[in-house]
């Protein structure tokens, strides 16, 4: 094993899978023996209380009668600048670009010689949204340009990345992992608290940001209602009010529901019987990597990254974007078919273990950093 490390982090700490994946990672690098730093506004949602050697530090937005809206970045920026100094970071690893790589590049300018290393992870929206706006391009070209290495969640997102910016920087591909963590409420305690019974659950978790689409997931599920008695459970990372209308436009109040505000997702996972995502693009999909993990297969369409993430026909079902009929087709299979879903599923966990598994993923970060670092 090499030097222990002292790691900076930042992230968003709201629902969301660049967070996830990076506290996750803070979390797995500390029980390496590394210390971190997660450097955000407020404690990310999946960070865990009195982790050892898990330090949060906060940045404070500054709010000011001639600001329109709060200054997130530059105090950001700020705080970077003094927890290195401060605790000796060795590197700084920035997950989404806008504004964490921007803000540790400004704060590389403070620090000056001393300054660690930068490490940048693109997550998503922040290159195929944010990247393609002419309000962050050249920006985002520069902070790119900058880092000391540049790693994307997939393939997809580092071509998507290339197509936007001519980059003579080398983009490395690390994928996301999940370990799930130990269910607490047994299966029949779930579906019971559901008001469920054996009936076959489609799960959804995510913050139902509009590129979601969770619209298109509600149109396939009612396409095919009639032909199963299954029922679709969505965990809202994100105030559930805006679909709630749509879930009654379409019929579907006795067969959704919609639970705010999970954090601990695996007791519901392990009570699911497969995932259904619908969104317009994923650069990984870390939701259907949480089901595979749990031996849930996933029905979902063929965006981004996501077929690297499942093998179609065998893990899942991908179908193309948008062809709502086709998606509650894939929905009704996995719900008629037990055996069909457990031979997926299996196959979902086997391919996740393999593939997307912390031990693998968090030593490929590390040789990251050391390479930075030499
Ligand atoms: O919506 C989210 O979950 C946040 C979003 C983002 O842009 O940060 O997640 C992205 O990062 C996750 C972790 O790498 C990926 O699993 C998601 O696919 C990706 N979301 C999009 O690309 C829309």
């Amino acid at each position: 094993m090499g030097k222990l490390l002292r790691v900076a982090l930042l992230c968003h700490p709201t629902v969301g899978g660049s967070g996830i994946l990076a506290t996750e990672l803070g979390h797995r690098l500390a029980d390496l023996g590394h210390e971190v730093f997660i450097i955000s506004e407020r404690p990310p949602f999946r960070m865990q209380d009195d982790y050892p050697r898990v330090h949060f530090c906060e940045s404070t937005p500054v709010e000011f009668p001639l600001f329109k809206s709060p200054d997130h970045t530059l105090p950001l920026a700020t705080r970077i600048a003094e927890v290195c100094s401060q605790y000796e970071i060795d590197v700084v690893h920035a997950h989404y670009a806008i504004p964490h790589a921007a803000a540790a590049w400004i704060a590389r300018e403070l620090i000056g010689l001393a300054a660690p290393p930068i490490v940048t992870t693109l997550h998503g929206t922040d290159i195929v949204y944010l990247g393609a706006m002419p309000e962050y391009r050249l920006l985002l070209q520069h902070v790119l340009e900058a880092s000391d290495k540049v790693t994307c969640v997939s393939e997809n997102l580092k071509q998507r990345t290339l197509a936007l910016f001519e980059l003579k920087k080398k983009i490395d591909v690390i994928p996301n992992f999940f370990e799930p963590k130990t269910v607490v409420r047994s299966r029949e305690q779930i579906r019971v608290s559901l008001d469920i019974g054996d009936e076959p659950l489609a799960i959804h978790a995510s913050n139902l940001r509009l590129i979601k689409r969770v619209d298109l997931l509600l149109a396939g599920f009612q396409s095919t209602v009639a032909e199963h008695d299954g029922k679709l459970l969505i965990l809202a990372g994100a105030d559930s009010s805006r679909i709630l209308p749509e879930i009654e436009r379409y019929s579907l109040t006795d067969r959704v529901i919609v639970i705010d505000d999970v954090y601990e997702v695996d007791d519901y996972y392990a009570a699911s019987d497969f995932t259904v995502y619908s969104s317009e693009y994923e650069s990984f999909c870390l939701g259907i990597l949480e089901g595979m993990r749990h031996g849930l297969p996933s029905v979902s369409f063929d965006v981004g990254g996501i077929p690297e993430v499942v093998e179609d026909g065998e893990t899942g079902f991908l179908v193309p974007f948008e062809d709502t009929d086709r998606l509650g087709q894939a929905i009704a299979r996995l719900a008629q078919d037990g055996f069909l879903r457990y031979r997926m599923g299996d196959r979902a966990k086997r391919r996740a273990v393999e593939m997307f598994s912390a031990s693998t993923v968090v030593e490929s970060y590390l040789a990251a950093y050391r390479d930075v670092l030499a």
